[in-house]
């Protein structure tokens, strides 16, 4: 049997027995499982539908927030299985990110960030397979490279923007990614009592530009905006590109109970941030500095952003394939607002203004949008599929609704297990969404696993939606906090298995044996360690009890899955250097005595023989 008809006979064969598993077992399945609501789907074809048999591969990778963890999660569709984890804002001992000595500056003085929404790097508006945004609370974002699903840069925490919800959204030529304020305070931060935050407390909206060849971020601009929570964002594109949308509740300005205090309005803003124009004000020159940052005031500064009133708090504003609607949903009330990018510039033309905000025009709702559309109560968030089909996940209702551009027709509801926060389609916020698989990213999931305690595991689930009807293949446990994800095609993205060695220039890399060793001046030490199966090189060195010393590993290895690790007991210190990297560590050798270093990568048979000491005279 070739490598194709084995591959078919095991997958038909294990398709049989999962078959027979599904029609024996699901009866007798746990009241409490089957009780829990969820589109009902024929266990047998949804098996099918997600097997992916042993030594097959995923059609897709997804990129899931990890919330407060601070790190993404990387999921293949359909099998829904977690292949990886990245870390960006936590220190990550698996892959020894956040001890070594770069990784260790670039995490800075904060080991944890709340880490949100991922935006895969696009060209003309689709997923380029390049880099991978992801925003972060305390005023951060960071790029993670898909060329070795590393992190390599966090810019920031930024002056003047604090709680950096609203963002990473980039635009269709990854010209910038966005940041947005979510706790507005005093611009610069100063102390000013909570009783003035109506009109001395700010929000800002920044634009971080994006290097097209490296990817490196910079912040490039800043524009003032009110004391509003910027909450989601999505960028224009095609019909609407240049144009940048962001959901705001609390126009009310409250303080204190917000609960209650900032749902007093029946509407609250969705801001368009013209940003080509936010550009060339800067580019002439215009803006004051803040904090080191360029900062464009609307009231000076006019015809950069204005205001669409939204219904109540709203939480996503999606933006169509076309670029031709912007679907806001506000997440306390029954309809989704498709607002019509044509009207809109319409209305900024005709100054059809019913107000203004800070010296921020607010356009006349009633001349901007197209549809309210009857999707269900709590509508949070819509993404993409083909031929017009849009679906907005529904928190309260704990659904996701199908309907149709253009026609506004609700077609279909899947209950959700439960309450949905995001969803992500595959490609499904991009100008060519792919229209065949949908994941319910649940906040809450009680029944859906075995129990673990009071700490219940999260679910996100997969759904099939070629057909008329949505249908439910798959629940996954997902670590928490699932809040946006994003579902590439696999073959966009090539990553290497091992750095060439020929592309690495650290000035410590040491690629024979015979250049390992130590080296001092003064009090500080510089050890070269040479890793390759199955001896860390040298076996053992000598330091005095406080001096400065730095570690630094090179993995000589060229083969795939050759890592090595250089664990140091007592000293807290566990770094992992890929096949041909050279990763540094410093640290003072306080404590004296007789330590172990070890390989804490498992690599060959002789792996635990990789090991040595370090003496503290
Ligand atoms: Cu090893």
């Amino acid at each position: 049997m070739d490598r194709k008809n084995r591959v078919a006979w095991s997958r038909a064969s294990a398709l049989l027995v999962l078959a027979l598993i599904a029609s024996q077992c699901t009866p007798s399945q746990p009241a409490s499982r089957r009780a829990g609501g969820g589109v009902q789907s024929d266990a047998a074809v949804a098996a099918q539908k997600t097997y992916v048999a042993p030594g097959d591969l995923d059609e897709y990778y997804m990129f899931s927030s990890g919330g407060h963890s601070g790190q993404i999660y990387v999921y293949g569709l359909p099998s829904m299985r977690h292949l990886s984890t990245i870390p960006v804002y936590t220190p990550y001992p698996a892959t020894g990110y956040g001890f070594d000595d770069d990784s260790k500056k670039m995490l800075g003085e904060l080991t944890w960030g709340d880490a949100h929404h991922p935006a895969l790097s696009e060209t003309k508006g689709d997923y380029d397979g390049r880099w991978l945004f992801i925003n972060e609370m305390n005023g951060r974002i960071a790029r993670i490279d898909l060329r070795d699903f590393k992190t390599k840069q966090i810019l920031g925490p930024v002056p003047n923007l604090h709680g950096n919800h609203a963002s990473s959204f980039v635009t269709p030529n990854t010209e910038y990614a966005m940041m947005a304020t979510r706790f507005s305070r005093p611009v610069p931060n100063r102390v000013v009592g909570i009783d003035k935050y109506a009109t001395e407390y700010k929000g800002i909206i920044a634009g971080v530009k994006i290097d097209p060849k490296s990817g490196e971020m910079s912040l490039a601009w800043q524009i003032l905006m009110p004391p509003f929570d910027y909450d989601l964002g999505d960028a224009g594109k095609l019909a609407s590109d240049g144009w940048m949308f962001f959901s705001s509740y609390n126009s009310e300005r409250a303080t204190g109970k917000l609960e209650v205090t900032a749902s007093q309005r029946d509407q609250d803003y969705i801001a368009a941030v013209d940003w080509r124009a936010a550009e060339k004000a800067i580019a002439e020159g215009k803006g004051d500095v803040i904090a080191g940052v360029k900062v464009l005031d609307p009231k000076k500064v006019p015809g950069i952003v204005y205001l669409m009133p939204c219904g109540k708090s709203p939480h996503g504003v999606d933006v169509s394939p076309d670029g031709k609607w912007i679907i806001g949903s506000g997440k306390l009330q029954g309809v989704t607002t498709a607002f019509n990018f044509e009207k809109i510039q319409t209305a900024i033309r005709n100054k059809d203004f019913t107000g203004e905000e800070d010296g921020i025009p607010v356009l006349k709702y009633e001349s901007i949008k197209d549809a309210e559309i009857a999707v269900g109560l709590g509508p949070l968030h819509t993404q993409f599929g083909t031929d017009g089909w849009a679906y907005t996940s529904l928190f309260v209702d704990s659904a996701i609704a199908k309907w149709k551009l253009g026609t506004w027709e609700v077609v279909d509801k899947a209950p959700m297990s439960y309450s949905i926060g995001h969803l992500a389609a595959a490609e499904g916020d991009t100008v060519s969404p792919d229209g065949n698989y949908l994941v319910g990213l649940n906040k809450l999931s009680h029944g859906r696993h075995l129990n673990v305690g009071p700490s219940q595991p999260e679910s996100s689930q997969l759904l099939d939606i070629t057909e008329e009807k949505m249908k439910l293949l798959y629940d996954a446990f997902t670590e928490p906090e699932p809040h946006y994800a994003q579902i590439i095609k696999a073959d966009k993205i090539h990553p290497i298995e091992v750095y060439p060695k020929e592309e690495n220039k650290h000035p410590m890399a040491v690629w024979d044996v015979k250049d390992a060793g130590v080296t001092r001046n003064g009090k500080k030490v510089l050890v070269k360690v040479v890793a390759v199966r199955s001896t860390l090189t040298p076996t053992s060195f000598e330091v005095s009890a406080g001096d400065e010393v730095t570690v630094a590993i090179t993995n000589i290895e060229q083969t795939t899955d050759e890592l090595h690790g250089f664990g140091l007991l007592d000293y807290n210190i566990n770094v992992v250097i890929d096949p041909g990297e050279t990763k540094t560590v410093t640290f003072t050798a306080k404590k004296s005595g007789v330590f172990a270093y070890y390989c804490t990568n498992f690599c060959s048979a002789l792996h635990q023989e990789m090991q040595g000491y370090m003496i503290v005279k």
